[in-house]
C-alpha cells in the first residue's frame, strides 16, 4: 500500500481578500488529493487562514470590530471561494482555534526542553532591535529596504527593540542541509532548491519565536508577556490540524507515516525551508518530505502583492467560467513551478477552444449519433477501423502518463496529455467521417468508431476528473458511469463500456461562451477541422527586428536570434541558416509569433517562432509590408 499523502497549503492571512494567487495553490493542492484518491491512495488536504498579528489587529480596529470578530468575517470569505471552486479540503485550520494554540505551546515546549549537541538550550531569551514592517509581520534588513522603504508595502518600517525568546537556527543548519542535499526534504523544482541551498552561504541569523509588542496572538504558556511569532503560529498550522497536540493515532497516520507535501508559492520560501524544518528538528518531528515552491505570477503584467496591483477575484471567474473552468484555465496557463503572467483576456478564447470545442463538441458529437443511430444504446466496439489501434494505444498510456506527472507535481503535462487524447479523438472521429458512415449504412463502422470515442471519453473522464470534478461527473452521467468507476484503476481498463449502455446528452457539457456579439458562433457547432475565429486570434503574431544573429554551435540549420519586439528584447532560435546568414538578417524586419511555451532547442532557449515561407526547398522570410514599428501586432 502506498503511504497515505498529505497535501497543505499556506494558510492565507485573513486581512487580505482571496484572490487567483491564492486560489491557484488552493486548487492545485485539491487536485493533487483528488488525483491521488483516484489512484487508491488515502489522502488528506489541509488548508485554513493566518488570522493573528498586528496586521490583523490593525485592520480589525480599523473595521470598528474585535479582532475575532473580524477574522470570524473574513474566515467566511476564504471558506465560500473555495466552496464557490468546488474545493474538497478535508479540514480547514484556523490559528485561532484551541486545537491549534495547544499544539502551538506542545511544539514550543518541545523546542525550549531541547538542547543543542553541544548542550546549549535551543531557545533563549535576548533584546532583538530592528526595522519591522507591520504590513510583512517581520523585521526588514537594510538590504531588503528601497528608498528606506518596505518594497512590497512602501511604507517606512518602525525601529524597534524588545525583549524576545529566540530560536538557536544555526545549531540546525549543517543537519538541515544535509536533509536538502540528500533529498530527505525534497524541495521542488531544482531551481529553488538551489536557491535554499544558496542560502547556507548567506549569514542565517538566529531568529526570534516569541514577540512582546504584539498582542494579537497566542500568549506563552511559560511567558504571558510574550505572544507567538507569527510565522511560528502560522507553521504550526501543518501539525496542529493533525492532532499533534491532542490525536496522536492521527498524527501518527499523516505526519509519521504519511508523505507530506506542503504546496505554496516562492513568496514564503526561507520560512518553509529553513524555519519550519529547523523548529520541527528542535521539537523532535519528522521534517516534511517535499516542499513544492509553485511560480508567482503577475496580472496582465502587474504584481498582485497583498497591497498593490491587479489582482483577479477568484468568485468572478466562477461566475464566468464556472467552478470547473476556473480550475482548468488557472491550471493550465504556464507550467506548475515556474512564473508566469496571467491574462484574463485570453480566458474566454482557451475555454471555447479546449473546453467547449475540442472536448464539449466530442461529447455532443458522438453522444447524438448514438441516439439518432443506435437509439441511444451504446454499439459494438470496433473491429479493424483504420486509425484505431494507433488511438487505442495512446488512450492505454494515458492514465499512467498522467499518473506519473501528478507524481513529480507536473499538473499542466497532466492536463495537457489528456487534451492531447481528447484532440486525438476528435481527429479519428473527423477522419473517419461517421457522418457519412450513416449515410451509407455502414453500421457496424459507424458504431465501431462511437464506441471508441465513447471509451476515450470515459478515460479522459477519469483522468481530468481532480481537475474539472463536477463537469466530469457530468460527462460520466452521459455515458450512464457513477462514481464507483471513477478510479484509475477502471480508466487503464479498455473496452470497459457496455454495448447496449445507455447514452444521453440533454444539454451541453461545456456551452460555448459568447465573446463579443460579432464575434459569437452558435452553441454546438459542427467540428469540421477549422480553426474559429477566436482559436486563431490567440496567436499573437508582431513585427519584430533582428538585432543581433549567430550560427547555434552543433546544428548547421539553426540561427539564434536576438530580436527587438517593441516593449521588449527577445531570443528566438529559427532553421533559416542554410537560407539567411547572420549578417543578412541582422537588421532585417520580419514577424515572429509571441506567445509560444517557451523551448529550448539545442540547449538554446527560444522564445518565440519566426514565419516563413516554403519555396521549393528554399525558406523565404515573411516580412512586413512597409515600415512598421517593432512591436505592431498583425490582426
Ligand atoms: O504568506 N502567484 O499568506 P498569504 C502565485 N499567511 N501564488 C500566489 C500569489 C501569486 N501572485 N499570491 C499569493 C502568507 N499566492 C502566510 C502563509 S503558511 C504557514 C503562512 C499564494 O495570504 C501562494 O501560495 O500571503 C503564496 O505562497 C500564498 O498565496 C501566500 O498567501
Amino acid at each position: 500500500m502506498p503511504r497515505p499523502f498529505y497535501v497543505t497549503t499556506p494558510i492565507y492571512y485573513v486581512n487580505d481578500k482571496p484572490h487567483i494567487g491564492h486560489a491557484y495553490t488552493t486548487i492545485a493542492a485539491d487536485l493533487l488529493a483528488r488525483f491521488h484518491r483516484l489512484a487508491g491512495r488515502d489522502s488528506f488536504f489541509l488548508t485554513g487562514t493566518d488570522e493573528h498579528g498586528s496586521k490583523v489587529a490593525e485592520a480589525a480596529a480599523e473595521a470598528g470590530v474585535s479582532e475575532i470578530e473580524f477574522c470570524d468575517r473574513t474566515v467566511q470569505t476564504f471558506q465560500q471561494a473555495w466552496k464557490n471552486l468546488d474545493i474538497a479540503n478535508d479540514d480547514f485550520i484556523r490559528t485561532t482555534s484551541e486545537r491549534h494554540e495547544k499544539a502551538v505551546w506542545k511544539i514550543l515546549d518541545a523546542m525550549r526542553a531541547a538542547k543543542t549537541a553541544d548542550g546549549r538550550d535551543v531557545v533563549y531569551s535576548d533584546y532583538y532591535e530592528g526595522l519591522y514592517c507591520t504590513g510583512c509581520e517581520k523585521f526588514l534588513t537594510e538590504k531588503e529596504l528601497v528608498d528606506g522603504l518596505c518594497p512590497d508595502h512602501l511604507k517606512a518600517p518602525e525601529k524597534l527593540k524588545e525583549k524576545n525568546y529566540f530560536f538557536r537556527l544555526s545549531a540546525f543548519l549543517p543537519l538541515l542541509k544535509e536533509k536538502i542535499e540528500s533529498e530527505e526534504m525534497l524541495i521542488l523544482p531544482q531551481e529553488r532548491r538551489r536557491e535554499v541551498l544558496g542560502l547556507f552561504n548567506q549569514d542565517l541569523p538566529d531568529f526570534s519565536l516569541s514577540r512582546e509588542r504584539v498582542k494579537w496572538g497566542i500568549p506563552l504558556s511559560f511567558d504571558e508577556s510574550q505572544v507567538a511569532y507569527v510565522w511560528v503560529d502560522a507553521l504550526s498550522n501543518y501539525i496542529s490540524a493533525i492532532g499533534y497536540a491532542d490525536d496522536p493515532d492521527k498524527f501518527d497516520k499523516w505526519w509519521l507515516g504519511g508523505e507530506v507535501v506542503h504546496l505554496m508559492a516562492k513568496d514564503i520560501l526561507k520560512f518553509h525551508c529553513l524555519y519550519w524544518p529547523a523548529m520541527l528538528m528542535a521539537a523532535g518531528v519528522k521534517t516534511p518530505d517535499t516542499i513544492f515552491l509553485h511560480g508567482f505570477f503577475t496580472v496582465d503584467g502587474q504584481k498582485m502583492s497583498k497591497s498593490l496591483g491587479a489582482k483577479i477575484d477568484p468568485n468572478d471567474m466562477v461566475t464566468e467560467f464556472g467552478a470547473d473552468g476556473t480550475r482548468y484555465l488557472l491550471l493550465t496557463q504556464y507550467p506548475f513551478g515556474i512564473d508566469g503572467d496571467i491574462q484574463a483576456s485570453r480566458f474566454v478564447t482557451q475555454y471555447n477552444s479546449d473546453l467547449a470545442n475540442a472536448l464539449g463538441n466530442l461529447v455532443s458529437r458522438v453522444v447524438k449519433m448514438v441516439m439518432v443511430n443506435f437509439d441511444g444504446r451504446l454499439p459494438e466496439p470496433p473491429n479493424g477501423l483504420a486509425g484505431f489501434q494507433e488511438l487505442f494505444e495512446k488512450a492505454e498510456r494515458l492514465p499512467n502518463a498522467a499518473h506519473e506527472h501528478i507524481n513529480h507535481f507536473r499538473i499542466g503535462k497532466a492536463i495537457g496529455e489528456a487534451m492531447t487524447m481528447v484532440r486525438a479523438a476528435n481527429k479519428f472521429f473527423n477522419d473517419l467521417a461517421p457522418w457519412k458512415l450513416a449515410k451509407e449504412g455502414r453500421t457496424n463502422e459507424l458504431g465501431g468508431v462511437l464506441y471508441a470515442c465513447c471509451e476515450i471519453l470515459r478515460i479522459v473522464s477519469v483522468v481530468l476528473f481532480p481537475v474539472m470534478p463536477s463537469k466530469m461527473r457530468q460527462l460520466r452521467s452521459v455515458l450512464s458511469l457513477g462514481d464507483d468507476t471513477l478510479t484509475l484503476d477502471n480508466a487503464r481498463e479498455f473496452f470497459n463500456l457496455e454495448p447496449g449502455t445507455e447514452i444521453r446528452i440533454d444539454e451541453p457539457v461545456f456551452p460555448r461562451l459568447k465573446t463579443s456579439p460579432r464575434k459569437e458562433s452558435p452553441v454546438e457547432t459542427e467540428d469540421d477541422g477549422l480553426l474559429d475565429i477566436s482559436e486563431f486570434a490567440r496567436a499573437d503574431m508582431r513585427v519584430a527586428k533582428v538585432l543581433e544573429a549567430e550560427a547555434v554551435e552543433g546544428a548547421d540549420k539553426l540561427l539564434k536570434l536576438q530580436i527587438d519586439l517593441g516593449k521588449e528584447k527577445r531570443q528566438i532560435v529559427a532553421g533559416i541558416a542554410k537560407h539567411y546568414t547572420p549578417e543578412k538578417i541582422t537588421g532585417m524586419s520580419i514577424i515572429v509569433v509571441t506567445n509560444l511555451k517557451p523551448v529550448t532547442i539545442r540547449g538554446v532557449d527560444s522564445q518565440g517562432m519566426l514565419l516563413a515561407v516554403t519555396k521549393g526547398k528554399k525558406l523565404v522570410l515573411v516580412i512586413p509590408d512597409g515600415d512598421l514599428p517593432p512591436g505592431a501586432t498583425i490582426s
